[in-house]
């Protein structure tokens, strides 16, 4: 059963694949370089062909800003399929930015220091790769610091992002207790995802008039961090992008140990370490709901809903004992109940659930991977293999989609694939369940 699937899998990341070296998520829809969809998809390569894993990694450090900063989105070609693209982005008014390609001015998710923990796990010459984890990882040290000196306003070891797209989960509704909160311009735009997805999958305008006023704020500010952070509406700790910090530390520090430098530097990453995570569990834990919650830093307050972010703490081995079993129990009854794939993106319970809409309900492939790991990492291992059966299932019964409906009378019917199709990550880390974990 699983065979044929591989081969498929693997079509898909050769037909996605661009020069110089980097895979676009899904043609039409998101014709570019991805931050985190890079380096997820490098792990599924790193299974069958670690030169193109490592190219991967090397294009996307290459677009580095002087200052450490590693971009969102690097259009490495003309497209007309995408909106915004580099005319609205402007990311060249940073004074620090790279020159040598057109890039977006925000961040996302912080995977790339795990990642080259992955590709070392998985190479077979490890000498090759061990070779190139000494050439890119300071680079990735230098990307962690920009992100301590730059996004820690008040010390704490934990990192604000100041748009939904810097978190990855871009169209989550957390983000409507920002959106209540300002009131944006009407924009005139074409928007060009709709013209590849139905819309009823996607934001709608009005969101989209939120995240182009966010730019344009960026923009006012020459994206400037210490500005933005004073002026923007949309201020936020977000749990599941500080544990892949946290993650992608402690692999950093593995990974200078095993090359044998960088002793000041995994000093640096311990203090990280110990103060992030003291603060992670301080500040993001809600023991009413039993699970990590986002934190709204301009207007001081939890966001009290549950997301799929919220058990990603255990990927970067964050909570003891207690709080372990009690996000895995609601993981289980509240995220797995009846009729339910593992794992919706959002509390099936809450009110906002969508099952359709993205990151409002349908779960995603990239954040089942990194729950199974976490859970196996602490033995829970029943239900870490229930969401890998789970997420081999819903792509098996509907295809290579971008996101999945969790309602299994849905997708045993093939009817649950959604957004893109033919989505690298979700082919990439099909390969990386079937080979790695067989
Ligand atoms: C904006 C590429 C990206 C993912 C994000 C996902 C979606 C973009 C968009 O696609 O976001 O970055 O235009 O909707 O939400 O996680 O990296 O796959």
């Amino acid at each position: 059963m699983s065979e044929p699937l591989i081969t498929k899998a693997k079509e898909i990341l050769n037909g996605n694949y661009r020069e110089p070296g980097f895979t676009l998520p899904s043609q039409g829809l998101y014709p570019f370089q991805w931050n985190w969809d890079s380096g997820l998809i490098a792990i599924g390569y790193a299974n069958y062909d670690m030169e193109r894993a490592q190219n991967e990694i090397r294009t996307l450090l290459d677009t580095q800003w002087k200052n450490g900063f590693i971009p969102h989105i690097t259009f490495h070609r003309e497209s007309n399929t995408y909106f915004p693209g580099p005319k609205f982005h402007q990311a060249s008014l940073h004074p620090d930015a790279t020159t040598r390609y057109k890039t977006t001015g925000m961040i996302q998710p912080p995977v790339i220091g795990f990642v080259l923990k992955e590709l070392l796990d998985r190479a077979q010459d490890k000498k090759g790769a061990l070779e190139f984890t000494r050439k890119v990882i300071d680079k990735v040290y230098e990307n962690h610091l920009y992100l301590y000196n730059n996004r820690d306003l008040l010390g704490e070891g934990l990192i604000y992002i100041f748009h939904n797209w810097e978190s990855g989960t871009d169209n989550s509704p957390i983000w409507d207790t920002i959106w209540e909160t300002m009131d944006s311009p009407r924009y005139t735009f074409e928007r060009r995802d709709t013209n590849q997805v139905d819309p009823s999958q996607r934001p709608s305008n009005r969101e989209y008039d939120h995240y182009l006023a966010l730019i344009d704020l960026a923009k006012k500010y020459r994206y400037n961090d210490s500005k933005i952070a004073e002026h923007s509406p949309f201020l936020v700790q977000d749990p599941l992008v500080n544990a892949l910090l946290i993650k992608s530390n402690q692999s950093l520090i593995k990974l200078y140990q095993i090359c044998g430098f960088g002793e000041d530097k995994i000093r640096q990453l311990e203090k990280w370490q110990a103060l992030s995570i003291a603060n992670y569990e301080s500040k993001f834990y809600d023991e009413d709901l039993g699970a990590y919650l986002h934190y709204d830093l301009r207007n001081k307050r939890k966001i009290r809903m549950l997301t799929s972010s919220s058990f990603v703490a255990l990927f970067a081995g964050i909570p003891g004992a207690k709080r372990t079993s009690e996000i895995a129990g609601i993981l289980e009854q509240r995220f797995g109940g009846e009729g339910l794939y593992l794992c919706a993106s959002f509390d099936p319970e809450g009110e906002r659930f969508d099952p359709k809409r993205y990151w409002r309900g349908p779960l995603w492939i990239n954040v089942n991977w990194m729950l199974y790991h976490g859970l196996k990492s602490y033995g829970i291992n029943k239900l870490a293999e229930q969401i890998r059966s789970d997420s081999i299932e819903v792509v098996e019964q509907n295809g290579f989609y971008e996101y999945f409906d969790p309602r299994r009378s849905i997708a045993k019917e093939g009817k649950g694939g959604y957004g893109g199709s033919n989505f690298s990550w979700t082919a990439a880390l099909y390969i990386d369940f079937i080979l790695r974990e067989s």
